[in-house]
């Protein structure tokens, strides 16, 4: 049966288990960091009802350290996730493709997590990029295909387990050479590996770590360009906010004894400072100097209970940021404010003019711009 078709034979070390497993190490970890860092990331952006309320907003740079790390191992694994491709490729080709019910699951296991894995990276790395080319949720997909992910990782492990063992007593089964040791080409290919994932880190995690700003070749984002300093996600122009006019801007606070304010009055009311990062869900973060009125001061004047939630509504008219829910421990943050300046300035419009809302460890998403409402719940 087999003289129609020949199955290329690859013998080098380059395709063998012990350079998959050498590999393979490095991506797990990229995995292992970027899965955790993405399920803080989906708590923190659509906490289950249980957790809304509690959820911390100290440290006020947590979500700007594990979103960062969420990108940065997620660009890592782009190099990574390519070499081990490369390595074990031949084993498409290897005859016959099924050997046994154990082999037949264990190979469509070895197709789930391929499949998965360049499907959570190629959309991550998109997303960073703000282009969303598909019809679907980004972040629900993403997140679904991270469990499955997972789980055909776990797998694949275990399955391998043998082979990994045997790779940390520094053998190599199941080759035709049995190297002993490390051959130039396989520690070349390794360092190359490494030096790729490396270099493509250093360019890009600028957008989130500013010391390295200067760097960002490869970033979407650099954060120094922007109004005020600071990027801007979404501009007023392209959420449809038109110019708002100062007379007839109310701020409108919904409670147990509502009231409205003027712009005029919120600037009347005792205004704090908080040094706050904006950490973005796309991959860039900055911290920044911002004024304001505290939210918990606008609660009280309005009777809430201290351990009511709060949602922020936007002027926005259309268009999934224009509303936000924080539980009580962001809306009784002495940190959280009603931004009315940013950086010493008045807010520019694209920035949220004349009200935009800044609390501390929170996914930018959540970082309201145009507020016009705040109201009190349950
Ligand atoms: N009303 C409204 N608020 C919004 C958004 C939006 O589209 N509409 N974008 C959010 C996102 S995704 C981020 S990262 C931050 C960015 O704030 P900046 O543009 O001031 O940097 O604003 C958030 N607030
Ligand atoms: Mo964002």
């Amino acid at each position: 049966m087999r003289s129609r078709f020949l199955p290329p034979v690859f013998n080098g070390r380059l395709h063998d288990a012990r350079t998959a497993t050498s590999i393979g190490r490095w991506l797990g970890l990229a995995f292992a960091v970027c899965f955790v860092t993405g399920l803080i990331s989906h708590l923190l952006q659509h906490p289950p009802v249980w957790a809304a309320g509690g959820l911390p907003s100290r440290p006020v740079w947590g979500y700007r350290l594990t979103q960062g790390l969420h990108v940065a191992s997620g660009v890592a694994a782009v190099p990574l996730l390519l070499a081990k491709l490369w390595t074990v490729y031949p084993r498409l080709f290897s005859w016959p493709p099924v050997r046994s019910v154990r082999h037949a699951l264990e190979r469509s296991t070895v197709a789930v997590l391929v499949a998965g894995a360049v499907f959570e990276v190629a959309t991550g790395l998109l997303n960073t990029a703000q282009w969303y080319p598909w019809p679907f949720s980004f972040t629900a997909v993403h997140y679904a295909v991270a469990w499955l992910v997972a789980g055909s990782l776990v797998l694949h492990v275990a399955v391998k387990a043998p082979q990994i063992a045997a790779h940390w007593r520094r053998r190599s089964p199941g080759t035709l050479a049995l190297p002993e040791e490390d051959g130039p080409d396989r520690r070349s290919l390794l360092a190359g590996v490494v030096a790729a994932a490396g270099a493509v880190t250093v360019t890009t995690v600028g957008q989130s770590f500013t010391p390295l700003k200067d760097f960002v070749l490869l970033a979407p984002r650099h954060p120094d360009h922007g109004p005020n300093g600071l990027p801007v996600n979404r501009t007023a122009a392209a959420a449809g906010v038109g110019p708002i006019a100062v007379g007839r801007y109310r701020l409108t606070v919904a409670g147990p004894r509502s009231y409205e304010l003027t712009l005029d009055e919120l600037r009347g009311l005792p205004q704090y400072e908080a040094e706050l990062p904006i950490a973005c869900v796309e991959g860039w973060s900055k911290s920044a100097h911002w004024t304001g009125v505290r939210v918990m001061d606008l609660l009280d004047l309005a009777g809430a209970l201290p351990h009511a939630r709060v949602r922020a509504v936007s002027l926005q008219t259309r268009g999934g940021y224009r509303v936000s829910e924080m539980g009580y421990a962001y809306a009784r943050d002495p940190l959280t404010l009603l931004a009315l300046r940013l950086n010493g300035e008045e807010l520019t419009p694209d920035h949220g003019f004349p009200v935009r809302l800044i609390a501390p460890n929170r996914p930018g998403v959540l970082q309201t711009k145009w507020v016009g409402r705040l109201e009190v719940l349950s």
